[in-house]
């Protein structure tokens, strides 16, 4: 399996909200999303194999943005595209309004933005799908929205709750991959579906196996090396 990181990527802006963001239809989107510390910023760093890209911090809250990261077109046909980090969702320390205004702009974000190649929906692998995950889920079914559940901290489960998650993940029927933002674990595996998705049939260099990007397949092996 071949994955690509993202190369050459630098920061484009922080919006307010999605009627500030660049508005170039022809610009395939990347966006991140997930409860607040669930390890998005980290994440959109990891693709980028870039640190500190996307500042992450312990504090939970941090992103407030709609943030956007430009990415280059890659000379083996990779289209340039925007990789976005989305404000968190369910910091409880934040004021009842507070969360309410973050799950609004997330939320409109999503309806109006309509070049998401693909939705990153980041959750702490320690954790099964709340509320707010499950009408994530149901939006995008709804929208026909392409998806990838990626489950964090990986790093942090011990075998048995490994065995568990992954039996969960499978269960639950939407495309996943389990990811490390501390060891890289599973990042060149979402890489590769990302690549997939981003990319047109007739962009496919030949040296990629081109896999159906809906059908989770080359997801729910994670038993492979796992459990
Ligand atoms: N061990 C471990 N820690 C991680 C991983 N991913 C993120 N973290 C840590 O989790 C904390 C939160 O990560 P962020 O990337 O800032 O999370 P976020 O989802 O962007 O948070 P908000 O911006 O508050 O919504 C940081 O301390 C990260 O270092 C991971 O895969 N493994
Ligand atoms: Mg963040």
């Amino acid at each position: 399996m071949r994955a690509e990181y993202f190369t050459g990527v630098t920061y484009k802006g922080s919006y307010a909200s999605a009627d500030d963001c660049p508005s170039s239809a022809a610009i395939p989107i990347l966006a991140f999303t997930g409860r607040s510390n669930s390890g998005k910023s980290s994440l959109l760093s990891s693709l980028c194999r870039h640190a500190n890209l996307a500042r992450t911090s312990k504090k939970a809250g941090k992103t407030r943005t709609l943030n956007y990261f430009s990415v280059p077109p890659s000379s083996s046909g990779g289209p340039g595209l925007y990789l976005v980090d989305l404000p968190g969702y369910g910091y409880a320390a934040l004021s009842l309004t507070e969360r309410e205004q973050i799950r609004h702009m997330v939320d409109e974000y999503l309806a109006s933005v309509k070049n998401v190649k693909l939705l990153i929906i980041v959750l702490d692998a320690r954790r099964e799908p709340g509320p707010e995950e499950n009408s994530i889920r149901a939006w995008c079914d709804m929208h026909a929205q392409p998806h990838v559940f990626a489950l964090t901290k990986w790093d942090k489960l011990g075998n048995k709750e490994r065995a568990a998650a992954l039996k969960f993940w499978n269960a639950w029927g939407s495309p996943f991959v389990f990811v490390s933002n501390e060891t890289g674990y599973g990042v060149e595996k979402l890489l590769y579906k990302v690549r997939n998705t981003v990319r047109r049939p007739d962009e496919l260099p030949p040296d990629v196996i081109s896999v159906s990007s809906d059908s989770g397949a080359d997801f729910d092996d994670a038993s492979e090396d796992d459990a």
